[in-house]
């Protein structure tokens, strides 16, 4: 957290290691995301391999997961690393989850070891990029039903069908695309230059405009087996990867909830109106107050599953769950708030708020939207699957 914002002193729940990590990466964003992100988003462009190079440097790609170039770091070192970086933008952030936690998790968790040698290093560095193709334009929040089919063609396999809102697709040098066979659902690793495979830029976003987000169409492409992933089985692969990108959500959301507040606190005891700072007025001051103590809460509980992770090893989905739908729901509440403290200001690009408000609204439906986390959670209280 950043003072005053850190009204129960939880900077101290952090190590040196873990805040020496979070300088390191406030740094990065206030030198390269913050001064240019505005003119980003305003004309939906993001210089994604020049960020991806900065991160690359900096160990922030496929940052927990160890060997081939990858930093080896704490669920928690992550986590406020996602957190620096959405404080800025979560385009950027999203650049970070789709490339280490999505694409690289992919290949490192279910790849084989000629697949990890070659792919891995240079997404590590930022000098490849990965996208991750699970949704398709008729089947989102139900991946099971998914459309792209692979089928076996000698010793090779041919994928044919489409993927919808990909971040990175349009640039990508390797999508890990997921696809119905006979024996159920796979993987694969394919190079975007296969014959048949076209990405294209989704324009005319409203949210995430400093993101690159594209649909692939797979028209017959042919591929050896040594592009299947050979560990990933079933649905369970690809929603194990989930999983990773969801924890960086938790952390992230609450970095682009407390830019909001930190705007919104000085605006408040700046800006006059009646005379007097409308920081002073009792109402704004409920606001303010309600806002921090969900702050506060919303970094507890990254915090709370990010020591479980790193003691027990891993997180059970639904405990992300609660993570996810807490974090971006209060985030993008506290986002709105914030707008309304701004006044007409609040609309305007020279303030953060409305760019991050507008961004929530895409990370509360991406990674799973609020309802299909409830359904999650729910199935666990009570036993009875929503979705079935
Ligand atoms: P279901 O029968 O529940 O599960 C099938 C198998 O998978 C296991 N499983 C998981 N494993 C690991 N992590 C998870 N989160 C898991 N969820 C389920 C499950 O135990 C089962 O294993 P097994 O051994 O019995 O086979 O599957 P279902 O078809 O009923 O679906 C459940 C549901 C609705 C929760 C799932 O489909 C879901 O999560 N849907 C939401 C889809 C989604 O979130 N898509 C995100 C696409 S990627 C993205 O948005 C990137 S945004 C960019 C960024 O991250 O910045
Ligand atoms: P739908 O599934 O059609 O849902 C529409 C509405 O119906 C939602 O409110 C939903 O909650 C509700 N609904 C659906 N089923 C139920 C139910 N059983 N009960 C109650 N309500 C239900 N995907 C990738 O694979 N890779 C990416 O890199 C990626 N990046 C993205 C980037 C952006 C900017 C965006 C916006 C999306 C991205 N996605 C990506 C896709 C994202 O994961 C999906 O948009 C999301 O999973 C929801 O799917 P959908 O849009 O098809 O909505």
């Amino acid at each position: 957290m950043v003072a005053p914002l850190d009204l129960l002193d939880l900077d101290t729940l952090l190590n040196d290691e873990e805040r020496d990590i979070r300088a390191v990466v406030r740094r990065v964003a206030d030198d390269k995301v913050r001064p240019h992100v505005a003119g980003w988003y305003e004309n939906g462009q993001v210089p994604v391999r020049e960020l991806a190079r900065e991160f690359g440097k900096l160990g922030l790609l496929g940052m927990h997961l160890t060997g081939y170039g990858c930093a080896g770091a704490s669920a928690v070192a992550y986590g406020v690393a996602c957190m620096e970086l959405e404080a800025a933008d979560s385009g950027v952030r999203s650049l970070v989850s789709v490339q280490g936690s999505l694409a690289m998790y992919a290949i490192w968790k279910y790849g084989s070891e000629e697949q990890k040698q070659r792919w891995l290093p240079g997404m590590a560095a930022g000098e490849l990029i990965g996208c991750f193709g699970l949704t398709e334009p008729d089947h989102g929040s139900d991946p099971a039903n998914m459309s792209t089919r692979a089928r076996r063609d000698g010793a090779d396999w041919v994928l044919d069908g489409g993927k919808m809102w990909i971040t990175n697709a349009p640039l990508a040098d390797v999508a890990v695309i997921w696809a119905r066979g006979e024996e159920g659902v796979f993987g694969f690793a394919v190079p975007t230059d296969t014959p048949g495979f076209t990405a294209r830029e989704i324009k005319n976003k409203m949210s995430l405009r400093a993101s690159s987000t594209g649909e692939i169409t797979l028209d017959g492409v042919r591929l050896p087996e040594s592009a299947r992933l050979p560990e990933a089985r079933g649905l369970k692969a690809p929603l194990s990867c989930l999983t990773e990108a969801r924890f960086g959500i938790i952390w992230g959301s609450m970095g682009a909830a407390r830019d909001c507040l930190r705007v919104a606190i000085d605006y408040a005891t700046t800006r006059e109106q009646f005379g007097r700072p409308i920081g002073g007025f009792q109402l704004t001051q409920a606001k303010l107050a309600d806002m921090s103590l969900e702050l506060q809460k919303g970094f507890l509980l990254a915090l709370h599953l990010g020591r479980l992770r790193d003691s027990a090893g891993a997180l059970r989905p639904e405990q992300v769950s609660v993570g996810k739908l807490n974090n971006v729901r209060e985030a993008i509440a506290i986002a709105r708030t914030c707008r309304t403290i701004l006044g007409g200001n609040g609309i305007s690009g020279e303030y953060p708020v409305m760019r991050h408000a507008n961004n929530l609204e895409s990370v509360l439906t991406y990674e799973g939207t609020s309802e299909i986390h409830q359904l999650i959670i729910g199935q666990k209280l009570t036993g009875l699957n929503a979705f079935a």
